[in-house]
């Protein structure tokens, strides 16, 4: 019998790291990530981000981070993923010289959903940059939890841009993750399927990829949950299709059965946890109705588990609503499960010791406020999920998930060379002290696939027209077509 049953689902709520310490969180923010506009009309607003940083910087949550100005990705850092010539057009086209490109603006599906901005590619580099500097941060121990709410890309491909999204910050991150641990879990509790993120990983078992999503005549229309990965990949990338409607209760009571379940098998050395905030109830985009509360407790419940974690934005486009959410999943990482009464009385009694009557009152004061200023309520939409299809899905996937190989462990090999960002506060003249300019690239693919799966990685010039990944599949090497269904023997 699989432990899941027995088990807590309601994680560990410890308040601090493994070792007793305080968790130790970086946030990454550039105020620049305001003044990129994607255009009128565009559901997409990099405004919220500097909405978020207003009310963080208003409840005094900054002060608990340890704060930073993400260092922008470079082409070499894109060229781990995507395509030589694909991060060539990013970083060449602009609104003027988009004329001049109208083929390579199809090709690569700049246009209505990704169109060209000014500042287009910066843009992409500021994103990109926090989550691989969250990543660096993680894998060198300077933190627990590293955020970056500009980042969350998740549907970006090898070599195109799909649904808002240019350079995938997560496959990016995920890659240098993977230089310290053998197993990375990423988890997607946006709206819409983590489309870009599963493709990458579709056949390896280093990263386990499960999203949360609406399914059916909705964008991107992958997320099948048939779709459970390929060949080594098989098994390791989840899909939980949901429809209109699912509120808080309905959409926990699948979020923990499964993520314990995945915990526990799987044990991952680092978590990604993509938190679009599209899922909330009255979205401009979104027809989930989670509120705040709800939408948080997947942030609480997968921190609770005390493995590093990298938390990061996604989609999002009621934007009042989306700075509340991702403000008080912040604070949520200071806090733990109020239904745990004996660690509360605990962290009292600890509390009273080392702090002044004073700070304690203010403290319980904020968090008042914080359960009724950052609130989204739920409305009274029909959930159009019912009982038995929830426990449908949710029996597939525990099936699903007693095949898992437990622990899958690869070869791995010395941890190639991190990534090396400047101290914290490192002014602009010191950005080119980061070390690996090259030697690094695709390293990740190395154990990640195969020797000569990275050779087509490493060499992408050679033009893909479908979306491919490469790897090791039943024994043999070989290209999988996600648009064709097609293994092709290389
Ligand atoms: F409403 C719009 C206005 C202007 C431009 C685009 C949109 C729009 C709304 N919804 N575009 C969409 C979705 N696109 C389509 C297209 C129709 N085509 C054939 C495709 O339905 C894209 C939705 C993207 C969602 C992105 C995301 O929330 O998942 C996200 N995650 O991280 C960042 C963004
Ligand atoms: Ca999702």
């Amino acid at each position: 019998m699989h432990k899941v049953a027995l088990m807590d689902t309601s994680g560990n709520s410890l308040l601090s790291g493994s070792d007793g310490s305080k968790r130790k969180v970086c946030y990454f923010y550039d105020s620049d990530v305001e003044n990129y506009y994607y255009g009128l009309g565009h559901p997409m607003k990099p405004l919220r981000m500097k909405m978020t940083h207003a009310l963080l910087t208003q409840y005094g949550l900054l002060d608990r981070m340890h704060v930073l100005k993400p260092n922008p990705a470079r082409e070499n850092d894109f060229c781990r993923f995507h395509a030589d010539d694909y991060v060539y057009f990013l970083r060449r086209v602009t609104p003027d010289s988009q004329q001049e490109l109208l083929k390579q603006l199809k090709r690569f599906n700049v246009g209505e959903d990704c169109p060209v901005f000014d500042g287009l590619y910066s843009f992409c580099q500021t994103c990109a940059g926090g989550s691989i500097g969250g990543a660096v941060k993680l894998n060198h121990k300077h933190c627990d939890i590293a955020i970056n709410w500009s980042g969350g890309l998740h549907h970006a491909k090898k070599c195109e841009a799909s649904g808002f999204c240019y350079v995938n910050d997560i496959v990016l991150a995920i890659l240098e993750l993977l230089k310290t641990h053998e197993r990375v879990l990423y988890v997607d509790i946006d709206i819409h399927h983590g489309d870009g993120v599963e493709e990458a990983f579709y056949i390896t078992d280093r990263v386990m990829t499960v999203s949360f999503h609406k399914f059916g005549d909705y964008f991107p229309g992958t997320g099948d949950i048939r779709d459970i990965g390929y060949g080594k990949g098989k098994y390791y990338a989840l899909n939980v299709p949901l429809d209109d409607g699912i509120d808080d209760e309905s959409y926990q009571s699948l979020f923990k059965p499964i993520m314990s379940k995945v915990m526990e098998v799987y044990r991952p050395g680092a978590i990604v946890l993509q938190c679009g905030a599209d899922s909330l109830s009255g979205d401009r985009l979104g027809f989930f109705n989670l509120s705040v509360k709800g939408h948080a407790e997947c942030v609480r419940f997968m921190r609770s588990f005390n493995v590093p974690l990298l938390l990061l934005g996604g989609g999002g486009y009621t934007l009042r609503n989306v700075a509340r959410c991702w403000c008080y999943e912040v604070y949520i990482l200071y806090t733990f499960d109020k239904r745990n009464v004996v660690h509360f009385k605990i962290f009292l009694l600890v509390l009273g010791f080392i702090m002044t009557f004073d700070r304690l009152w203010k403290i319980l004061n904020l968090s008042i406020e914080y359960e009724y200023t950052l609130h989204v309520a739920p409305s009274n939409m029909e959930n159009k999920n019912s009982r038995e299809m929830l426990d449908g899905i949710r029996a597939k996937l525990l099936d699903y998930l007693s095949k898992l190989q437990h622990a899958p462990s690869v070869q791995f090999q010395e941890h190639p060379p991190e990534t090396q960002f400047p101290e914290e506060n490192e002014d602009e003249d010191n950005k080119d002290e980061r070390i690996n300019d090259d030697s690094d690239v695709n390293l990740d693919y190395e154990s990640a696939t195969t020797e000569k799966a990275q050779k087509e990685i490493v060499e992408p010039k050679a033009k893909v027209q479908d979306s491919t990944v490469a790897g090791e599949a039943d024994g043999d090497y070989c290209k999988f077509s996600k648009l064709t269904g097609e293994l092709i023997k290389i």
